[in-house]
């Protein structure tokens, strides 16, 4: 007969899809909507396996819900502002412009390619000034409620291509273009105010049960919520007073030394004039050349030196030294400690290395600790002792006492820290979105009145690489006139992280041809929140955290009310192959476009489906891929074989009341595959064995063929046609086809998915073990309601039992186990 040509097939499909608009969606208030959505990609250029692997998993779902009868959305668009396109523009000569479009055009093409049922109306593309237009005009909603503000802050400089650095130009402490070593240079620029919002954030976690709980703890550990007290210590012949911040007021009377960050304010105080300072500046210079990261990692040793002053104990009126050391840093809490040796693992290894004093004042109930033997820092709960008006107190008793007392006695006050910090958007880059922000001499920062947006990115830029921001360069765009009084100003030149483009695309998407406003009310309400995001693990944190940070922000602003963005998150696994990450640098990338050429493109979504659980990572294996077109080439076959009958039948003819054994079977088959694969696709999202189940449909189906006397063609058209159907979301373009050649003439996607009938998947025999003098010797397949004679008549006549019962040997007993056993007694 015909092969099955997927070639052509395919692309038959696809243009058919795109002319009848198969996947535009409008708003329908009478149906349930469903929004599958995909992080959308970075038009780096082509497709790789990762891509294909996220977009097949979306095309399941969106696929599979449409079935179901629910509307639904599923847009595709561009991630498309960043630096590969500046590189490209400084290493070949190509202005990010043509090479971001032309880019987005080719993997466009090769999106289609695997047949994804995108609504390509809705595209959006956050180079594209109808993108940004908006949002400018969300920075400028950040403005005016004052969670957009400028600051100085450190940046990369490069003093060789005298230009700033992102993090990741940066490598091993030097520039990546140039190799000179990097500065930190301090400049003005804007902040989000994201830890506003970092409460809200953690909270609303709650509202996040289908998200995977590594995602929520990641979040958790990022924003960094430690609950405390700021605690005031004299120092000792100063009129000042060291703040520090600890999560643990109830150990004050075993701090034993106090340590300082070398960037304090008062290590120059304490030590200038005095025979310490020296050692102290020394110390201090070398630390400022080390980042946080590398003072503090685990392998760093701590390291540290007294500046000769004293702070006093709040609570015993104790001296106790002050130390500079590297564990402790200026960017969180107050930039200082006090050090409780006993009750915390860096102290105590400090205070172990330069001698200094240890003091227990928690052990646990029925132990007594002392600080000369203590081999490690005890940090659980337990009950306090050596401390005064605390003693006998559990600690967190002990933490409320002494937190209240002390702010009754201004000796502190409770806070609340968060390792959160504000999110630091300005970027000196050319290929990004403006900050529709003017500087004017008389009126200061004056941001753009929104009727003026887009403030549109310039074309005519050089981009060297060198120098400050490309922007900065572009005198038609620098100036211009202030808003308010009308005078020569100046536009802002930074433009903004890529992570604000991706922060509300989401809701672009509902709305995404509107000119008037970022989006309708109505639109984002009835399509949001998006009820399956699929993505990459890698950005659990930044992406998932800001655009969650904007949902809120813009659920504030009154126009749109979901306050979550995403329902249920699915992070997928990577492609290995040989057990690394397909990546070019270790040479191990299988092409995409070679597999749909040789293969097609269900052959590649189906191995990707059913290699692995979406959720896990998948070894590529080229003997996957044949087999996954092999299955596909099964099923072609049976399907063709049975065609001319099928397109007669009439389901509503199949008779299922007087099945034979073999018939039943097939029918069973069918509806247990019916229930496997719906409970798959709509709770477990296990894809691998949603395909299983089918390959059994189709196993069954052969094993009928191949053993039925007399063929019952309605009942082979319902396996077939069911088959397709369950196959079709995995494998789109074979299954049309076929569904076509059975002469249906509305597109397989837009049927009904089955259901199945509970009464179908009853086993209508069960199976009896058989056993002689206690041991296992046969199996019977009995009806369920068999009467026990009727049992012990049929056991007693199979050939098995007969070998037993040879003359010399005589059955004294049955005993029979209802719907389990028969053992025969025989001597
Ligand atoms: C005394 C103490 C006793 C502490 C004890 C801990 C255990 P989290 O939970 O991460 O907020 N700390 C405060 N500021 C610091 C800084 N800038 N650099 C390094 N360490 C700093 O941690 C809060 C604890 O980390 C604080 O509580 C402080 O040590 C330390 F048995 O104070 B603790
Ligand atoms: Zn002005």
């Amino acid at each position: 007969g015909d092969s099955y040509d997927f070639t052509n097939i395919e692309e038959k499909w696809q243009q058919y899809w795109e002319e009848e608009q198969l996947f535009e969606t409008e708003l329908d208030p009478d149906k349930p909507k469903h929004y599958t959505l995909e992080m959308f990609p970075y038009p780096s250029g082509n497709l790789h396996m990762g891509h294909v692997r996220v977009y097949s998993i979306g095309d399941v779902i969106a696929r599979f819900k449409r079935m179901q009868g629910y509307n639904v959305l599923h847009p595709m668009g561009w991630d498309s502002f960043g630096l590969p396109a500046e590189n490209a523009a400084i290493e070949r000569d190509i202005h990010p412009n043509s090479w971001t479009w032309d880019n987005i055009a080719n993997m466009k093409k090769q999106l289609k390619s695997l047949g994804l049922s995108y609504d390509w109306n809705r595209e959006v593309a956050t180079c594209h000034p109808d993108y940004y237009k908006w949002t400018q005009w969300l920075f400028l909603q950040l403005y005016k409620e004052d969670l957009a503000y400028k600051q100085e802050s450190a940046v990369n400089w490069c003093p060789g291509c005298e230009t700033v650095l992102a993090n990741e130009q940066v490598v091993n402490g030097g520039c990546e273009r140039c190799d000179t070593e990097v500065e930190e240079k301090n400049l003005a620029q804007w902040f989000f105010k994201i830890t506003e919002y970092a409460d809200e954030l953690l909270e609303d976690h709650e509202l996040l049960d289908d998200w995977p709980d590594r995602v929520k703890t990641m979040q958790q550990n990022w924003i960094g919520r430690s609950e405390g007290v700021e605690i005031k210590f004299p120092i000792d012949g100063l009129d000042e007073e060291l703040e520090v911040f600890t999560t643990r007021p109830d150990t004050v009377y075993g701090a034993t030394y106090m340590v300082l960050a070398p960037e304090h304010p008062l290590v120059e105080e304490l030590t200038s004039g005095t025979e310490q300072e020296e050692e102290v500046m020394d110390f201090v210079s070398e630390m400022k050349e080390k980042d946080d990261e590398e003072r503090t990692s685990q392998e760093s040793e701590k390291r540290g030196v007294f500046t000769g002053g004293y702070a006093v104990n709040p609570m015993t009126e104790e001296r106790i030294p002050i130390l500079v050391a590297n564990y402790v840093l200026m960017s969180y809490g107050t930039g200082a400690i006090m050090a409780v040796p006993a009750h915390d693992q860096r102290d105590f290894d400090f205070a172990k290395k330069y001698d200094l004093d240890i003091r227990v004042v928690v052990q646990p109930e029925d132990e007594e600790m002392s600080g000369d033997t203590l081999e490690e820092a005890y940090t659980d709960d337990g009950v306090i002792v050596n401390s005064g008006m605390l003693n006998g107190l559990d600690t967190d008793e002990a933490f409320d006492k002494i937190a209240d007392y002390m702010e009754e006695n201004n000796i502190g006050n409770k806070e609340i820290n968060y390792r959160l910090r504000d999110w630091l958007v300005s970027r000196q880059r050319y290929w990004g979105t403006p900050i529709p922000i003017i500087y004017c001499d008389e009126c200061g920062a004056v941001p753009v009145p929104e009727e003026e947006l887009p403030v549109e990115l310039p074309t005519d830029v050089e981009i060297t690489g060198h120098g400050q921001s490309p922007l900065a360069q572009v005198d038609e765009f620098v100036n211009t006139t202030c808003p308010e009084c009308g005078k020569a100003a100046q536009r802002e030149t930074d433009t903004m992280d890529t992570f604000v483009d991706s922060s509300w695309y989401f809701l672009r998407y509902t709305d995404s041809g509107n000119e008037e406003e970022i989006f309708d009310s109505k639109k984002a309400n009835y399509w949001m929140n998006v009820d399956q995001y699929v993505g990459g693990i890698e950005h659990a944190i930044l992406h998932l955290l800001y655009a969650r940070f904007f949902m809120k922000f813009i659920s504030d602003l009154g126009i749109a009310d979901a306050k979550e963005p995403f329902e249920r998150l699915l992070a997928q696994g990577m492609v290995l192959k040989d057990g690394a990450k397909m990546s070019k640098s270790k040479g191990n990338v299988v092409d995409p476009l070679e597999i749909i050429d040789n293969y097609g493109a269900d052959t590649a979504r189906l191995f990707m489906l059913f290699a692995a659980p979406p959720q896990k990572d998948l070894e590529w294996d080229d003997e996957g891929v044949k087999g996954a077109s092999r299955f596909l080439d099964r099923v072609w076959r049976v399907t063709a074989e049975y065609t001319d009958q099928i397109k007669e039948i009439d389901l509503d003819n199949l008779q299922i009341d007087n099945l034979d054994k073999s018939e039943k079977e097939l029918y069973r088959s069918v509806h247990l595959a019916i229930k496997d694969v719906t409970e798959d696709l709509d709770n477990r999202k296990q894809f691998n064995t949603a395909i299983s189940s089918i390959m059994e449909l189709i196993n069954s189906l052969y094993q009928y063929r191949d053993q039925a006397a007399e063929e019952n063609i309605e009942l082979i058209a319902l396996a077939v046609k069911t088959a397709i159907l369950l196959l079709s979301p995995f494998a789109p373009h074979i299954t049309e086809e076929l569904w076509s050649k059975l002469g249906q003439s509305e597109s397989v996607h837009c049927q009904e998915w089955p259901e199945y009938k509970e009464e179908a998947l009853k086993k209508d025999e069960i199976t009896i073990v058989v056993q002689i003098n206690g041991n296992v010797r046969d199996r019977v397949e009995v009806a369920p309601n068999i009467e026990e004679e009727e049992l012990k008549e049929l056991v007693l006549a199979q050939d098995k039992v007969q070998d037993y019962l040879t003359e010399d040997k005589e059955l004294v007993k049955t005993i029979v186990v209802p719907k389990k056993l028969v053992n025969l007694v025989i001597q």
